[in-house]
C-alpha cells in the first residue's frame, strides 16, 4: 500500500465528548486506532478544524454550531489514542482559521508549512486515499469529494466514522457512493 494514505477528520475532542459530540464517536477512534496499527505503514494525515473564538460558524456570530474546536483549547486537540500517531507536522492540516469563513473541507486546509492537502499528497506519490472521522455529513464529505475532484481514488472507510444525525449520515455515505467515492 505504498501509494495509499489515510486521512483523519476532525477526531478532536469536542467533536468526540465536547460541544459537538458526535454519535459512534469512540467507536470510529477505536476503529481508527486498530486500522493504524494494522497498517502501520500507511501514512496518516490528520485534519484539525481549528477555529478563532469568533468564527461564523459559532451560533453567537449567525452560525450553526455551538463554540467548538477554539484554538488553544482541549477540544480543538487530537484524541490521546491517536496523538501519538500524529507524529508528522507536515501531515497534520488546519481549517476554518479565517473567522469569516466556514471550512468544512480538509482538503482546503493548510499545513504548518503553508502547503495544502494536494500538493503534499503528491510530493508523497499518494493515488489511493482512504479518508475516515468526523462528521459523516459535514467535514468528512466534503474533504471525500474534494480529494476525489483532484484526481485522488478515494475510499471512506465506514466503520471509522461518527454523525451528527443518524439519517443523516447514511444518506451521505449513499451519495458518496454514487459520485465514485468507495465505501468499505
Ligand atoms: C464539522 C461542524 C462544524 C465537522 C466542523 O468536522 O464535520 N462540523 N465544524
Ligand atoms: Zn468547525
Amino acid at each position: 500500500m505504498k501509494d495509499t494514505a489515510l486521512v483523519i477528520v476532525d477526531m478532536l475532542y469536542d467533536f468526540i465528548d465536547g460541544s459537538l459530540a458526535c454519535q459512534g464517536a469512540d467507536e470510529a477512534v477505536a476503529k481508527t486506532l486498530e486500522f493504524i496499527q494494522k497498517h502501520p505503514d500507511v501514512p496518516r494525515i490528520f485534519v484539525r478544524d481549528h477555529h478563532p473564538a469568533n468564527h461564523c460558524s459559532f451560533a453567537a456570530q449567525g452560525g450553526p454550531w455551538p463554540p467548538h474546536c477554539v484554538q488553544g483549547t482541549h477540544g480543538a486537540e487530537i484524541h490521546k489514542d491517536l496523538e501519538p500517531y500524529a507524529d508528522d507536522e507536515g501531515l497534520i492540516f488546519y481549517k476554518g482559521e479565517n473567522p469569516a469563513q466556514e471550512q468544512y473541507s480538509g482538503y482546503e486546509g493548510l499545513n504548518e508549512a503553508g502547503q495544502t492537502m494536494g500538493e503534499v499528497l503528491r510530493l508523497m506519490e499518494i493515488e489511493k486515499v482512504l479518508v475516515c472521522g468526523i462528521a459523516t455529513e459535514f467535514c468528512v464529505r466534503n474533504t471525500a469529494e474534494d480529494i476525489l475532484k483532484d484526481g485522488f481514488k478515494v475510499t471512506v472507510l465506514k466503520d471509522c466514522l461518527a454523525w451528527v444525525d443518524a439519517q443523516g449520515h447514511v444518506k451521505a455515505i449513499e451519495e458518496m457512493k454514487h459520485e465514485g467515492i468507495r465505501v468499505s
